[in-house]
């Protein structure tokens, strides 16, 4: 495992006190985390409004051609009119943003940390103690594009995210090309890192993460809370 270095850098607005950390994860990859994006008495009421209000459910996915219960609740909210999302065999219905006011709210601080990003889809994710997780994989549907940039925030309890660079195989004209697919919990190569996703943080996967990386929010015994989490994504 390698060792993670960070780098402490303010955002593109002078004024911004934004505290964001750098992680250059090498051939034009890369993560940027920022603890402390939402204060932690806003982030409390915008997870007891979806925690509350949010129509989760728990689908049955199919993974490596077997069925299993997610194990984590979910809901997916898009903008009308996009290329529908499927993984893992399983296509949620589309909310719209006006169904839940204050994920227009959320969305809109996103944007304000994030200058250029213009995302419309956002998948919910609660966890409900430290039994739930997502195991392995990368969000390189085509649909993202090939460069996605998706952006993570965090309610409630902390937990770990896991990234971990995809193996290489060799192709056809003897070149190291990364494995672009799910891949089994368990397999590793090269080098891996941990963040603590703390409550009001945001996490922002940019570049190639999802081509050559996959990432993860293990079970931990010691997470007993529940924990909200929207990843933003574009949806082209
Ligand atoms: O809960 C998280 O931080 C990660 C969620 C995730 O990996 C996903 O929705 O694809």
């Amino acid at each position: 495992m390698s060792v993670l270095k960070l780098k402490a850098v303010s955002g593109e607005n002078p004024n911004d006190t934004l505290k964001r950390e750098t992680v250059n994860l090498g051939n034009g990859s890369d993560v940027v985390y920022i603890q402390r994006l939402i204060p932690s008495d806003q982030s409390w009421k915008w997870f007891h409004y979806l925690d509350k209000h949010i129509p989760w459910t728990r689908p049955t996915i199919r993974v490596f051609g077997k069925s299993f219960l997610q194990p984590r609740d979910t809901c997916y909210v898009a903008t009308p009119g996009l290329t529908e999302l499927t993984y893992s065999g399983y296509q949620p219905h589309a909310y719209s943003w006006e169904d839940y006011p204050p994920l227009k709210d959320i969305l809109d601080a996103v944007h304000k940390a994030l200058p250029g990003s213009s995302f419309n889809s956002l998948l919910l994710n609660r966890y409900n103690g430290g039994n739930d997780y997502v195991g392995w994989h990368s969000d390189d549907e085509k649909l993202y594009g090939p460069m996605p940039e998706i952006a993570s925030l965090t309610l409630g309890c902390e937990r770990d995210f896991v990234l971990k660079k995809k193996p290489c195989k060799k192709s056809s004209d003897g070149s190291d090309e990364p494995a672009r697919k799910r891949l089994k919990k368990g397999s590793h190569d090269g080098d891996q890192h941990t963040f603590r996703l703390r409550h009001g943080s945001l996490l922002v996967m940019r570049g190639y993460t999802q081509r050559d990386w996959i990432h993860s929010v293990p079970k931990r015994a010691k997470a007993e809370a529940t924990r909200i989490n929207l990843t933003f994504r574009k949806v082209f």
